[in-house]
């Protein structure tokens, strides 16, 4: 087990020439649960909620998949709340460094608690995966980072995994068709990132790395790309400023 220590978010602290594009490494790793929670408005009240709503849905013998698991809080609250029997947790993300730190948290987790469902945490590209039967699968934030021209046929493949009376549960930042509305809402994410300390070059240079890797798209494009993979429901049930989740039901 490595002992790496969580640390506050610094990592854009200093000005650097050319802001290189964000990628899932070791420093990200590190300040990973501080700096979702100071950016993503309403992230732990999704992250909780997500397992409330999986315990609704999550149904013997299938697969519960925490797509892009990160460190695998998704795949935690599933575990605190999810009480079906012989339901698994899969967890997948393809940075090998998240991989490594989601197993050292999962296995804490496993010491504390008892009966917690059984959880596998593979290192893969979501996009190469055989999904096995699901009854509920997790993309928390991870659809953006996907290429675009790949995103349809993913969910066409979740659309296919899905049993009857299961679901996908999406969590996305948002851009918003209407100049004015996009606007305002970007403005005041900015503002919910200088409440929680980011200075503006912080912002300027986070902004900067992650523009070429994350792809934000409107809610409009997230129903009929939905709808076009074959789901038959998609229900909004949480939005904060640009930041929303949605239930899609097969
Ligand atoms: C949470 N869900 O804490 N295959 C596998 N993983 C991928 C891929 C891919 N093709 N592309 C990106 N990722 C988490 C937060 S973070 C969101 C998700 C954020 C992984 C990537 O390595 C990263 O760990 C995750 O998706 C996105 O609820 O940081 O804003």
């Amino acid at each position: 087990m490595t002992t790496v220590k969580q640390q506050p978010d610094r990592l854009f602290a200093q000005p650097v020439q050319q802001v290189p594009d964000f990628v899932f490494n070791e420093d990200v790793v590190r300040v990973f649960p501080d700096m979702i929670k100071r950016s993503v408005p309403g992230y732990p009240t999704i992250v909780e909620n997500l397992g409330v709503l999986a315990a609704r849905f999550a149904q013997p013998d299938t697969a519960l998949y925490d797509l892009g698991s990160s460190l695998g809080a998704v795949t935690q609250a599933l575990r605190r709340h999810v009480r079906t029997e012989r339901c698994r947790v899969i967890a997948i993300d393809n940075s090998p460094a998240m991989v490594e730190r989601c197993r050292e948290y999962l296995h804490a987790q496993d010491s504390m608690f008892q009966e917690l469902l059984p959880v596998e945490v593979i290192d893969a590209d979501i996009l190469a995966l055989e999904f096995q039967p699901a009854s509920l699968v997790a993309l928390n934030f991870t659809l953006q980072f996907i290429d675009p021209a790949q995103r349809l046929a993913l969910l066409g493949r979740i659309r296919q995994a899905l049993v009857p009376g299961g679901a996908l549960i999406l969590s996305e930042k948002l851009r918003f068709e209407d100049a004015e509305e996009h606007a305002l809402l970007n403005e005041l994410h900015l503002d919910f990132k200088r409440a929680n300390g980011y200075s503006e070059l912080e912002i300027a240079q986070k902004r900067s790395a992650i523009e070429n890797v994350m792809k934000p798209d409107s809610l409009e494009q997230h129903r009929e790309r939905l709808l076009a993979a074959g789901f038959s429901k998609v229900v909004p049930w949480f939005q904060c400023l640009n930041f929303a989740s949605l239930i899609a039901l097969p």
